[in-house]
């Protein structure tokens, strides 16, 4: 069948406010402050309390899947405690959503713990499997029923960066051999996800989001630039799907760190999560503390977005092509543009679902596209100051919601891809 989930994409923290974790004491204890933005977390866009008017416009936007995670701090507050009233709540969006015909991919880590997690069972000690299957369990039970497709974790090695090799996320640590110890943990981890998943539900597809980068070298002339890109777009995109085939983690990074350990994954992946945004270049530099620079620039002429990065679309192209020699379904999980200019969001949108079609009709097994994001939220270190949403929300004004023009275009495309697709169909018989 030539179905194609068109979707949205969030995440709990970054939406629903009123949440209480590993990020928000950091947050308060300066921890995101070093870029000088102060971002003051407490409300995301307040989507806890206005989720049955958010999911409304979901469905006036005609998506047919709506990629969201579910908050591990307020399931399990603490260690011992599990919040009832909390995946009450959970249960009724879930239900609202599939009433709505919206299929939910569910993330179950995105980026954030409860805040006894680090000092009880931190990703680098081999206790954290135990306690994240005992929570994923809780969600098994009780939504499993419901739920087709699993995200066992978003971007692990994004987080694993920011949090144990850059001390930008909590627990705020800079050791890489302990970096790659965490996403050694995490992939065994997604591993027994998938082995409870799979046996209690036979028929979910359980994949991890995955974000991919394209690197080029700063310094096109220079052979170390080119040396070092050669080596991030190994180190950053292909290190983690490798490991599910070979049984290892393995890398080398000359001057920085050395690792090869046995993970037990043997390819247990249905399908990967693409997230894409940008070309990055890289430069060696003649600074011992940071020897790698990392700069954007509008060689593509497509421009840079509010965030700094480059648009590149057909780095989009470039990267189906290459996750699709892993042999899984793929879904783009993550794809999207800040800015405040809505007709470049348009034009962002267009450039990069146009390579996504043509990845389809060139063979890649691409089964959905989700547009990051659904709403206007809280970007991490950049705070609300990033608009990434088809929505808008006013944050001064009791958080409005309003559709963006490209909301409508995407509804628009949507439609259109949707027609096309059922009269292919028709055409077969
Ligand atoms: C990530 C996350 C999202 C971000 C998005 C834009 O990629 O860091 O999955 O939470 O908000 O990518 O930066």
């Amino acid at each position: 069948m030539n179905r194609f989930y068109w979707g949205l994409a969030s995440s709990a923290f970054q939406t629903e406010g009123y949440i209480q974790n590993d990020m928000t004491e950091w947050e308060a204890l300066g921890g995101f402050r070093q870029d000088g933005k102060n971002p003051i977390y407490r409300h995301g866009a307040a989507h806890w309390q206005r989720w049955q008017q958010d999911f409304k416009l979901l469905q006036k936007i005609g998506v047919n899947a709506y990629r969201f995670s579910m908050e591990w701090a307020r399931i399990q507050p603490e260690f011992d405690c599990f919040d009832h009233k909390a995946l009450d709540q959970y249960e009724r969006m879930l239900d609202r959503l599939l009433g709505l015909k919206i299929e939910p991919f569910l993330t179950l880590h995105h980026f954030t713990h409860p805040a006894w997690f680090h000092a009880q069972t931190p990703w680098v000690s081999d206790k954290a499997q135990e306690t994240f299957c005992r929570y994923a369990d809780v969600l098994l039970e009780r939504f499993g029923d419901r739920i087709n497709y699993w995200i066992t974790f978003n971007e692990p090695l994004v987080w694993a960066l920011a949090a144990y090799g850059d001390a930008k996320f909590p627990p705020g640590k800079n050791n890489l051999n302990d970096m790659m110890l965490v996403v050694k943990n995490i992939l065994q981890t997604h591993s027994c996800l998938y082995r409870r998943i799979k046996s209690a539900l036979p028929l979910a597809q359980v994949g991890m989001a995955k974000h991919f980068i394209i690197f080029a070298p700063r310094r096109k002339w220079l052979a170390a630039d080119r040396k070092l890109a050669d080596l991030l777009h190994s180190f950053f995109n292909e290190m983690v799907p490798r490991a599910f085939k070979s049984n290892r983690l393995k890398f080398r990074f000359p001057f920085l760190f050395s690792f090869d350990e046995p993970v037990a994954l043997n390819n247990q992946v249905d399908f990967w999560g693409v997230n894409y945004y940008y070309r990055m270049l890289a430069a060696i530099r003649m600074n011992f503390r940071r020897p790698i620079g990392f700069d954007f620039k509008n060689i593509s002429g497509e421009g840079l977005t509010d965030m700094g990065w480059e648009i590149y679309s057909e780095g989009l192209l470039r990267i189906l092509k290459q996750v699709a020699a892993y042999g899984k379904d793929i879904y783009i999980t993550e794809n999207g543009i800040a800015t405040t200019d809505d007709a470049r969001r348009i034009r962002f949108m267009d450039a990069h679902i146009q390579k996504t079609l043509k990845a389809e009709q060139m063979g890649v097994p691409v089964r959905g596209y989700f547009y990051w994001s659904f709403l206007d939220n809280y970007e991490w270190l950049e705070g609300n100051s990033k608009r990434f949403g088809l929505v808008h929300v006013d944050y001064r004004q009791d958080f409005a919601r309003s559709l963006k023009p490209s909301a409508a275009h995407y509804a628009r495309l949507i439609q259109i891809d949707t027609t096309k697709r059922k009269s292919l169909e028709l055409k077969k018989f």
